[in-house]
């Protein structure tokens, strides 16, 4: 690499700067001293359950069991401001679209119900009764199969059973999820090779694992909590090794900011021991490097009458494992070395801490998933594991980390396009009805449909679809042409700016306000990450008196368009969340017995996985090997003058939520408007640092997309690779950039090239 220097930072995740981060956001958001109160209680048994990341929520918390992300995430939700009916009365439309996300969100909490009003251009107040029955009437004249019912990972079990069933009973399987641009990746595949579409590990395994490896999740940012047991693990000199191509701060080293010691002394303890910067793409291949490793140590051993494998375990569990070894030993060093840029020594200095470990945890996040082979990417994973019997033993499994905080638990409950997945039997016998068997849209397709004009109408349980969905452009002129928009939301955001025929915003209750019905206060419950089940009480006073639950709302919304029966109670619902649970139950017998009882376990209440105790609901009943199609998880080749960009968080948003413009862990201030790029390819390109450029696509379609005004920034990334941020570069996604079986948008290596000065395009 030249010398010309990168931006970095050199400071350890957690620490002073994770403290100086919350108070920024204090500084502005303040909202009333009780969300001190708020903080205290978060994320532990009888509190309220962070709205951020789904990371567990331990039985034996820390004092304060939330981290600078985790903070930020609560205060944006009880910050004093408000986006009331005067603040719509002063903006049009057509001007707050030119706002940024930021400043939109930094709004406040949004006070009443809005209808779009297409004459004067503006959102007009108007009552709940008036927005449900004209909602109702339009979706009674509209063609189900047109409708689609996104919802973003937020909401809880009770509102997503309820959303699905409202879906049902009105006639389509168009539930679409966050998940789908997400860990649909994991979904598809765990499902198919393991029979179960969640990990396998649980909090515990974390205590007694020897290494665990880690592919494209950035801890530091986006589940800060997990470093603590990551921290201990190296403690106890459990080995952990990175393959990444960013430097993450988080995973490289990091200081506890709740021990006072370590805060005092500035004492950090490093994460990773190796750190591989594996090209965009190029985890198929370093992970085959990886099994190829192992299987010469195999080899090896056995001529000495020892075994590395468990071919006790593969011999019993697993089906594949010949063809497997076949392609292992077919696949050449070179190919392996030019896929993952990475060296032989360096593959095999990791593979052998993966030989040397008796249990291995292998732990993923959105730079596996989000390729064009993502798919593979995870079955690749999969093989590694199963090699040394690493999956259904305690301190082993496959770990996706997912994102938002109930995600998973929305699949759980029935959010689902595919009726295959949902025990619709039972919802037919509980209800009444005969829900639809077609397979409904996903997050693409729903777009697919958008731009052909055969969806009509679209309900956004929270979320801003059409700000994380890919070719922002062409999706946003689609848009206009459906006939009903709905966005059921907390803050203003650019989704609600677009606006179909007929269009409503409905503002509904944060998770850590409280949601007063009929009997009492209410609880709502979520699934962490792994698979365990938490109730969570607010506790706040609402953000405005016209406030609705999301789960009355989704009510008020049903009771408009569907015909009277009388199995199905929405008021009896609304007044008692109890109720729903016990629905639940009864759709879940095996996962969710007794769900009343135990939703304040300590630690939350786990539901279960059959991988876990090695029974495989496979096609062939076992752990499936599988044989990668391609080396490469870009899914197109190189070319001169081709980059790979990885669209990133920064560690100042979740998701579409921009707080502010600090991405603290990577150096980055100020602003988001930046190509990150290697010293090398920068000399190469003739770009110097602070140059202002464009990236345009250069995918195959031919199609035009380009984003100007990014800010030429020195990084740390492995050649031909690019970083900027999501989703001020959604724009350059295109639709069909996608993995292969699940559909999840390959956001981590899209096809650009650069454009010197700023208004080419
Ligand atoms: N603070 C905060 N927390 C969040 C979120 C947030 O936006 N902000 N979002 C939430 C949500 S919904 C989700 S899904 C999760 C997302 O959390 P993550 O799964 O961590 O997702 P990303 O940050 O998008 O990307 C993860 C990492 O993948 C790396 N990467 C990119 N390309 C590749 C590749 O080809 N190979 C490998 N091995 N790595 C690659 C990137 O450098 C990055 O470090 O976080 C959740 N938590
Ligand atoms: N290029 C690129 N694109 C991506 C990604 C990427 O890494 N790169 N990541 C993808 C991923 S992993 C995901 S999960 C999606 C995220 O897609 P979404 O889940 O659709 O988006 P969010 O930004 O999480 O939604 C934020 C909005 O949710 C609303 N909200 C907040 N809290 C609540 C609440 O309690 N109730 C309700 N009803 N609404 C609420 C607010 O109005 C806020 O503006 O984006 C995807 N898009
Ligand atoms: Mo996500």
């Amino acid at each position: 690499m030249s010398d010309q220097s990168t931006v970095e930072y050199k400071g350890p995740a957690g620490g002073w700067g994770s403290l100086r981060g919350i108070t920024r956001i204090f500084g502005d958001e303040w909202p009333t001293p009780a969300v001190l109160d708020t903080l205290a209680h978060q994320n532990k048994p009888g509190g309220f359950m962070c709205t951020s990341c789904a990371w567990t929520k331990p039985a034996n918390p820390n004092v304060l069991e939330f981290c600078e992300n985790g903070a930020k995430a609560t205060i944006w939700e009880l910050t004093h401001r408000r986006c009331t009916p005067a603040f719509f009365e002063k903006h049009t439309v057509t001007e707050l679209k030119g706002w940024s996300d930021h400043d939109l969100e930094h709004q406040g909490r949004l006070t009443h119900p809005m209808r779009f009003d297409r004459a004067s251009d503006r959102y007009v107040p108007c009552s709940w009764d008036e927005a449900f029955s004209a909602i109702g009437a339009e979706l009674k004249a509209l063609d189900p199969k047109s409708v689609i019912f996104y919802a973003s990972g937020r909401a809880s079990l009770e509102t997503s059973y309820l959303y699905q069933l409202m879906a049902r009973l009105y006639g389509t399987n168009n539930l679409p999820d966050s998940s789908n641009m997400c860990h649909e990746t994991t979904s598809v595949a765990l499902k198919t090779v393991i029979g179960e579409p969640v990990g396998t590990s649980v909090y515990a395994d974390f205590s007694t694992c020897d290494a665990i490896f880690f592919f494209g999740q950035n801890t530091g940012s986006n589940s800060p909590r997990f470093l603590h047991p990551l921290q201990e693990a190296v403690k106890r000199g459990c080995r952990i090794v990175t393959f990444n191509p960013v430097r993450e701060r988080g995973l490289e080293a990091m200081i506890n900011p709740q021990s006072p010691t370590e805060m005092l002394t500035g004492h950090e303890t490093p994460i990773s021991c190796q750190y591989l910067q594996v090209r965009a793409g190029g985890d198929i291949a370093a992970l085959m490097g990886l099994c190829k490793h192992v299987l010469q140590k195999h080899e090896e051993a056995q001529r000495e009458g020892r075994s590395v494998l468990d071919l006790d375990f593969i011999e019993r569990h697993t089906s594949g494992f010949d063809a497997f070894l076949d392609t292992v030993r077919a696949t050449s060093w070179e190919a392996i070395e030019e896929n993952s840029g990475l060296t032989r020594q360096a593959l095999q200095a990791a593979g052998q801490v993966y030989v040397e470990a008796e249990r291995v945890i292998g732990v993923y996040g959105m730079g596996l998933t989000q390729q064009v082979h993502g798919f593979d990417n995870i079955a690749m994973f999969v093989n590694l594991l199963l090699m040394k019997g690493n999956i259904g033993r305690d301190g082993t499994g496959i770990s996706p980390v997912r994102g938002h905080s109930n995600v998973q638990g929305q699949r759980t409950v029935g959010i689902s396009e595919k009726p295959e997945l949902v025990p619709m039997d039972r919802l037919a016998e509980l209800f009444g009805f005969e829900p639809p068997m077609d397979k409904g849209m996903n997050t693409v397709e729903a777009c697919e449909g958008m731009l052909e004009g055969t969806v009509k109408g679209f309900i956004g349980l929270g979320g801003n679809f059409l700000r994380a969905v890919p070719d922002t452009n062409v999706m946003e002129a689609a848009w206009t042409n459906m006939r009903l928009t709905v966005q059921i939301a907390t803050k203003l955001n650019r989704s609600h700016l677009v606006n179909g025929e007929v269009a409503y915003l409905l503002p509904c209750l944060g998770r850590s306000e409280e949601d007063a019905q009929a009997t009492g206060p209410q609880t709502v419950t979520m699934e962490d990450t792994f698979s365990c089940i938490h109730g969570s009480i607010g506790r706040r006073k609402p953000a405005s008196p016209d406030l609705l639950s999301e789960l009355a709302i989704v009510a008020g919304i049903a009771k408009a368009t569907l015909s009277p029966n009388p199995k199905v109670t929405w008021d009896a619902w609304v007044g008692d969340y109890g109720l729903v649970r016990d629905l639940i139950e009864q759709t879940y017998p095996d996962q969710f017995h007794d769900f009343n009882g135990r939703m304040f376990t300590p630690g939350g209440f786990y539901r279960g996985n059959s991988a876990r105790e090695r029974i495989w609901k496979t096609k062939s009943g076992r752990a499936e090997f599988s044989v990668p199609p391609a080396l490469s998880a870009a899914g197109f080749d190189d070319a001169p003058g081709r980059f790979r960009l990885i669209t990133l968080r920064s560690n100042d948003q979740f998701n579409t939520t921009i707080y502010g413009y600090s991405d603290r862990l990577r150096g980055i201030e100020g602003t988001r408007d930046v190509l990150l790029i290697n010293p090398d390819d920068m000399a190469r390109a003739g770009l110097s640092e602070g140059q202002v450029v464009g990236l345009s696509s250069d995918a195959e379609d031919g199609k035009n997309r380009f984003v100007g005004g990014l800010k030429v920034t020195p990084f740390d990334l492995p050649d031909g690779c690019l970083g900027g941020y999501y989703p001020e570069l959604n724009v350059l996604v295109p639709l069909s950039h996608h993995d292969i079986q699940s559909k999840t948008p390959a956001s981590k290596a899209v096809p650009v090239r650069i454009v010197p000065g700023p208004e080419a395009g």
